[in-house]
Order: C-alpha cells, then sequence, then structure tokens
C-alpha cells in the first residue's frame, strides 16, 4: 500500500492543534504506520527543502520549522499521497479551500500547520530520510475491511 510522509509543524504543536489533525487522519481511514516527536536542525531542513534553499524566506522558514520539535508521520493507503496532499491544501492558508486542513486551521503561507509528500517517489525518500526502516510498523489495522471494499486493496 502506498505510503507518505507527515510533518505536524511547530504552527501545528503551538496552536494544540496535534489531536486535531490526527482526528482527521484516522477518521479519513488512513493507516499510521510510524509517529515520533523529532527535533529538526538546519541540516536537515537543507535537504527537505532543498528546493528553497535559495529563496528569501529560507532562514525565516527554518527558523519556524525549529521553533519546536515536529510530529513526523509515516501513512498509508490506496493512492495515499495525491489523497493527503488533497486534504492539505493549497500552501497559502488564506487560499487554501475550505475543508482542508490548511483551508480550517491556518492563515499564513509559512506557518500553515502541516507537510505532505507530493509525489509517491519523494514520499519514499522522505520516510528514509525521517524514520529509520525499524520505525515504520507494517501491520494491518482490523478495521481496513470497513474502510476498503475488497477489490480497492
Ligand atoms: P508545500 O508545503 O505546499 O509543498 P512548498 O512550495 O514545497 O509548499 O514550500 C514548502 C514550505 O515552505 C511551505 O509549506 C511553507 O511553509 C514555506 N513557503 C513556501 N513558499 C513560501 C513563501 O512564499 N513565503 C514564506 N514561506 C513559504
Ligand atoms: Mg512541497
Amino acid at each position: 500500500m502506498e505510503k507518505t510522509l507527515v510533518l505536524l509543524k511547530p504552527s501545528c504543536i503551538e496552536r494544540n492543534l496535534i489531536g486535531e489533525v490526527i482526528g482527521r487522519i484516522e477518521r479519513k481511514g488512513l493507516i499510521i504506520r510510524g509517529m515520533k516527536m523529532i527535533q529538526l536542525d538546519e541540516k536537515i531542513l537543507r535537504e527537505h527543502y532543498a528546493h528553497l534553499v535559495d529563496k528569501p524566506f529560507f532562514p525565516a522558514l527554518c527558523a519556524s520549522m525549529m521553533a519546536t520539535p515536529v510530529v513526523a508521520m509515516c501513512l498509508a493507503g490506496v493512492d495515499v499521497v495525491r489523497v493527503f496532499r488533497e486534504m492539505t491544501g493549497a500552501t497559502n492558508g488564506r487560499k487554501a479551500a475550505p475543508g482542508t486542513i490548511r483551508g480550517d486551521l491556518s492563515m499564513s503561507g509559512s506557518l500553515n500547520i502541516i507537510h505532505a509528500s507530493d509525489t509517491p517517489e519523494n514520499a519514499e525518500i522522505e520516510i528514509a530520510r525521517f524514520f529509520r526502516p525499524e520505525e515504520v510498523f507494517d501491520y494491518t489495522p482490523a478495521n481496513l475491511k470497513a474502510v476498503y471494499e475488497h477489490d480497492e486493496i
């Protein structure tokens, strides 16, 4: 089953929204395969946000991502990368559609609550960046038969 990497950013932790976001993940029927708190540093952020290191806002982005530990999660589901990006919403919380995590919970273009992998290829790279293999658990939740029709998984 496809996997994706999610970070609950310091803007989520500081606003006491961890439970709100995890509740949405659980209610959607996504499987939590791994979850832990990590204090990020500049080294891992330069890798994770390599496409942004030359932007003028990169130092502020780094500072905001190191303000508290983050909650890193590995989620699984059919087509989960696309499904969870749609649940996440557009980058800027002021432009993200209502009903999405950012659209409902954020008013900022940088303090936007959550990171989600954008492609299955990047998800594999990002999961390996934040989790050791033994921290990702390959179990089958008992309710899976109620989440998917038998021919969907
Ligand atoms: P994404 O998180 O929606 O995939 P990216 O373009 O990959 O968006 O940017 C990564 C993160 O960098 C964003 O989630 C946001 O926190 C921050 N960011 C992106 N663009 C801007 C900007 O123009 N100003 C300030 N922060 C930004
Ligand atoms: Mg991105």
